[in-house]
């Protein structure tokens, strides 16, 4: 089974489709990872694959896979626009455990207090988001320390059937990668000094929060040693640091 493969050639032909779209390196060595886990009968090959791309607009558009057979499969998806717009982050977080599913979809704000910012990036999605509320209920417990990188249309849900992850959770994914890509369509670009800081000042605050917290390390660690997954983590996953330390 490769439950959310599907949801990765969607994302790339509708973003091929719409946007200018380029290759995004892969740092050698994380194009495609493999291990095995288990013994004998259960032994298993976890595979993980990364695809990058950028346009005039977003810097960074990637994606994690992960695959283990059907008890273990994983799509981390997030776009980081450049630093001259003001743009939220995509963020898909697709996961299969043998506990169960666990999904998060947001279109994650820089600004999480300002209503201004509300208006133009949740504000329009929020029709969605009810909807796909009424079939993909609250997933329950959330780390209170991630609230504030989250926006009010955040869809995060533990659905029990595999059929829903397969329909309703596939139609969310496409509903806010299409308003994401609507948005980017419309961006312009922020020239104002001080607000040029404060995004960047935002960016850096959410890609330090995500590589330091990132719930996929114990995993990666655990198949793939610390040494390959920090520099996963720092010099693709959550990039921005190194990307600015280059320039
Ligand atoms: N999560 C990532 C990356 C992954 C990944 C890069 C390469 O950011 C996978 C893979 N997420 C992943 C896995 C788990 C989660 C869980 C494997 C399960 C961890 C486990 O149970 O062992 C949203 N993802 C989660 C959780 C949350 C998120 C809240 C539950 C973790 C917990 O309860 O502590 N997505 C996550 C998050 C942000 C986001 C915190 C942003 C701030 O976008």
């Amino acid at each position: 089974m490769t439950l959310y493969q599907p949801f990765l050639d969607y994302a790339i032909a509708t973003l091929q489709e719409r946007l200018d779209l380029s290759p995004y390196p892969i740092p050698d060595g994380f194009e495609s990872k493999t291990a095995t886990t288990g013994k004998g009968k259960r032994e298993v090959t976890v595979q993980t694959t990364s695809h990058g791309y950028c346009s005039p607009k977003l810097r960074q558009i990637r994606a994690a896979h992960v695959q283990a057979g059907d008890s273990l499969q994983v799509l981390n998806f997030v776009i980081f626009p450049h630093l001259n717009y003001d743009l939220p982050f995509f963020g898909g977080d697709l996961v299969t455990l043998p506990g169960g599913h666990l999904i998060a979809i947001d279109m994650q704000p820089l600004f999480r207090d300002s209503r201004d910012y509300q208006a133009r990036y949740s504000d329009p999605i929020m029709p969605m988001f009810e909807q796909y509320q009424k079939v993909l209920p609250w997933g329950g417990d959330f780390p209170a320390e991630a609230q504030p990188f989250f926006s009010p249309a955040f869809l995060w849900t533990r659905p029990t059937e595999l059929e829903d992850v397969n329909t309703h959770v596939f139609n969310a994914f496409k509903g806010y990668l299409d308003a994401y890509i609507g948005f980017a369509q419309q961006a312009q670009p922020v020239t104002d000094p001080e607000r040029l800081k404060a995004i960047e000042t935002a960016q850096l605050s959410y890609i330090r929060y995500r590589a330091e917290k990132d719930p996929a390390r114990g995993m990666l660690t655990r198949y793939y040693g610390a040494e390959w997954t920090e520099e996963y983590i720092h010099g693709f996953l959550f990039d921005l640091e190194r990307h600015l330390q280059a320039a």
